[in-house]
């Protein structure tokens, strides 16, 4: 008996022992959480509440045997507003679907319905509502709010339609529907930071070596089809958003390989770090032409603030190549290995400098 009730004790810690354990050792966040951290595009469905319906009632009162119309109106249906909260950081807060409430409906003794309060929608410094690709409003500043669905209008009361004419109205009007609209939030600027290089180069890699990403890693081209954002978080808090743009090749300003959406993408990132396979024949090569490509797409693009990162440098013909690199350009260059992590600690730092030295504005 003795026995039993021992071996049924150990069997329930040694359980919870073990799930301590599995809690202590609890696998990365999935990839689909991770790239909820940072969510720059968002569809939203936005439907405002609806007006409240006016009252038809009459007054009534022993001895006071016309009393007239008394219905009050309806209150009016919230409105959806957009508010921009500096706190706020990506639109991975922002739902799917705002209904705004309705208005509360008129009632008797001319009692007016109360109006409903608006829906607040939070959204980062930056961020753009759009509509089938039509700018509606660029939210830039602290605090700027912007109504993209009106609540409909409360209906009338019968005390409403009270006239000379008309001494005992019976007509009240319902409430006006509220404005239903799809539109999309996009932030303009997508990352700070901007990974670009061509197919291979070891973009994906770096940033699964830097920041808490993970995006896929293959030897062939192509292997990465849409951004990843990763977070480099300093010591003092300061977070970095850092964007893996897919691979780009010669022609993707005319929409060539995975073509000009991705180019868009760099748009909306202040500062590029481009990323050589330093392995190959001639690194520079891959240089001048993704500047040609940035600047084919938008003059001056490449122009950003900007640093080489010559990665694969744990293989041997890439040494050789690292000098011939240093004297044909003369932006700062990171010799770094995202294979075996040498020297990423110093282009963490590099971009962290480039991003105190440009400040948002300039
Ligand atoms: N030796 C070596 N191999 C590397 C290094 N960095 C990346 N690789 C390898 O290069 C291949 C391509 O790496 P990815 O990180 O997928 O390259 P990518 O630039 O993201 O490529 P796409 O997504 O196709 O644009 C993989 O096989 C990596 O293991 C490095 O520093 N040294
Ligand atoms: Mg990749």
């Amino acid at each position: 008996m003795l026995l039993e009730k021992h071996m049924k004790l150990l069997r329930l810690y040694g359980g919870l022992l073990i799930q301590r354990a599995h809690k202590h050792t609890a696998p990365r966040l999935s990839e689909k959480k991770l790239s909820r951290c940072f969510v720059d595009h968002r569809r939203v469905k936005v439907v405002a509440g609806s007006g409240g319906n006016g009252a038809s009632s009459f007054h009534s009162e022993p001895r006071k045997e016309w009393g007239g119309p008394d219905g009050g109106n309806g209150g009016a249906g919230a409105d959806i507003i957009i508010r921009v909260n500096r706190q706020v950081k990506s639109l991975s807060s922002v739902s799917t679907v705002y209904r705004g409430k309705d208005g509360e409906a008129g009632s008797s003794q001319n009692c007016f319905g109360r109006n409903a309060s608006p829906t607040y929608i939070a959204v980062p410094v930056g961020t753009l509502v759009k509509e089938e690709g039509r700018t509606l409003a660029d939210l830039s500043q602290h605090g700027q709010l912007y109504t993209v669905a009106y609540g409909g209008a409360g209906g009338k009361g019968n005390r409403f339609f009270l006239s000379n004419e008309n001494r005992a109205p019976l007509t009240a009007t319902p409430g006006e529907k509220g404005q239903e609209r799809v539109v999309q939030l996009e932030l303009r600027t997508m990352a700070h930071a901007a990974l670009v290089g061509f197919p291979n180069a070891g973009k994906s890699s770096l940033l699964r070596v830097i920041s808490n990403a993970r995006p896929a890693v293959a030897a062939y081209p192509f292997t990465t089809l849409k951004p990843h954002v990763g977070i480099v978080t300093y010591r003092d808090h300061q977070q970095l958003a850092v964007a893996d743009i897919p691979g780009l090749i010669p022609g993707a300003h005319l929409n060539r390989g995975l073509g000009v959406s991705f180019l868009r993408h760099i748009e909306r990132c202040r500062l590029l770090l481009f990323v050589l396979d330093m392995s190959s024949a001639e690194p520079w090569e891959q240089f001048q032409q993704l500047c040609f490509e940035l600047d084919q797409y938008k003059p001056q693009l490449s122009h950003r603030p900007r640093a080489i990162v010559a990665n694969k440098m744990d293989l041997p013909e890439a040494r050789g190549n690292l000098e011939a690199l240093r004297s044909r350009v003369h932006q700062t260059v990171i010799p770094v290995s995202a294979l075996t992590g040498h020297n990423t600690a110093q282009l963490i730092l590099h971009l962290r400098e480039m991003y105190d030295s440009y400040p948002q504005n300039s």
